[in-house]
């Protein structure tokens, strides 16, 4: 955050204010964490806070401090759209792109308060008076970090706001191993820890809370992924009819597309999830090393995101949409060859 931005905002807080606090739809570990860690932090500093996310998220997340107070738009539409209008500043994290927040969209479009972005997704849309956006950055929970410090308040970080942030980090480095992973990533996380994030208690809190229903999903999606190795490449496909015999619950097939990566010598990993309600195949890309999931998702998918993580959608079948993807993956055969 350059001194100029952190002068508007510090301008923006010097009085008591009423904030709003979204982040994107189907809101995940970093865009929780980083809202809530935000929201106890402006709380602490006298404002009126709340967040608003679009929709329900998983319960593995339920535990982070101030989950309770969350407001789920999609359940409670007027009521959330009245705290949003009635602020007298918008915070939106962890995405840049206004159609990111779902059904909250059409709230945000009519928000008159001063809008102040934290994201670090590629290409921001200008919707914000304050952008603080930086690519480079692993997280937005290490963006809401940096925002604290800019605001001269790196020392009252209490313990509820230091696991939220910690836990944002956590999910948003795939436990601090992605290449976004800094040494500064490692020097925030160590002061969390210092201000009372109690680390080893959030990962078993993250990543050991598997159902059987969740494992046998996990088993049905390795079976049915397919190694191409003259492309570096391996996917995943999950039909309706895979989740539904295994009682799928949201955030159930989170993190399954890494597990391409784990292969040696597979750089690029998908897994394509079909969602029969919203007539769609929803995508995840991943990556490792410098080709671009980001522009692949873009150029082809309908979609986005960073250099080694991207979401993207089809509107063909499942077999359509991968036959589409494996012939795509020829004119990439050199760049994946790296
Ligand atoms: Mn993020």
């Amino acid at each position: 955050m350059n001194l100029t931005q952190a002068q508007s905002v510090q301008q923006l807080l010097s009085r008591p204010q009423k904030i709003a606090i979204v982040p994107h739809k189907n809101p995940d570990g970093d865009a929780i964490g980083s809202s809530l860690g935000l929201c106890h932090y402006l709380q602490l500093k006298g404002h009126e806070a709340r967040v608003i996310v679009p929709n329900d998220f998983p319960k593995f997340l339920k535990w982070i401090p101030g989950t309770q107070e969350i407001l789920i738009y999609e359940w409670d539409q007027s009521n959330a759209e009245k705290v949003i209008l009635e602020a007298t500043v918008v915070f939106t994290l962890d995405f840049n792109d206004l159609s990111r927040s779902g059904a909250v969209e059409k709230s945000l479009q009519k928000v008159s308060a001063p809008i102040v972005m934290i994201d670090h997704h590629q290409a921001p849309h200008d919707y914000a008076s304050i952008t603080y956006s930086d690519v480079s950055m692993s997280s937005t929970a290490e963006m809401v970090y940096n925002f604290i410090e800019a605001l001269g308040d790196r020392e009252i970080i209490n313990a509820d706001i230091a696991n939220c942030l910690y836990a944002g980090i956590l999910t948003d480095t795939g436990s601090f191993k992605f290449a976004s992973t800094t040494s500064r990533t490692h020097r925030v996380v160590a002061d969390l820890i210092d201000k009372g994030a109690s680390n080893s208690e959030i990962h078993n809190r993250i990543f050991d809370t598997n159902t059987p229903d969740r494992l046998h999903l996990l088993g049905c999606a390795l079976n049915n992924m397919v190694i191409l190795p003259e492309y570096n490449t391996a996917y995943i496909t999950l039909s309706q009819d895979e989740l539904d015999a295994n009682h799928f619950r949201k955030g159930d097939t989170e993190g399954f597309v890494n597990y391409g990566l784990t292969l040696e010598n597979i750089r690029f990993a998908v897994i394509f999830i079909e969602n029969r309600d919203e007539g769609i195949i929803k995508i995840s890309f991943r990556s490792e090393g410098e080709f671009s999931v980001n522009e692949f998702a873009r150029a082809h998918f309908q979609g986005g995101g960073h250099t080694n993580a991207a979401g993207g959608k089809s509107e063909l079948s499942m077999e359509e949409t991968t036959s589409r993807f494996v012939a795509l993956l020829d004119q990439y055969k050199s760049e994946l060859a790296k």
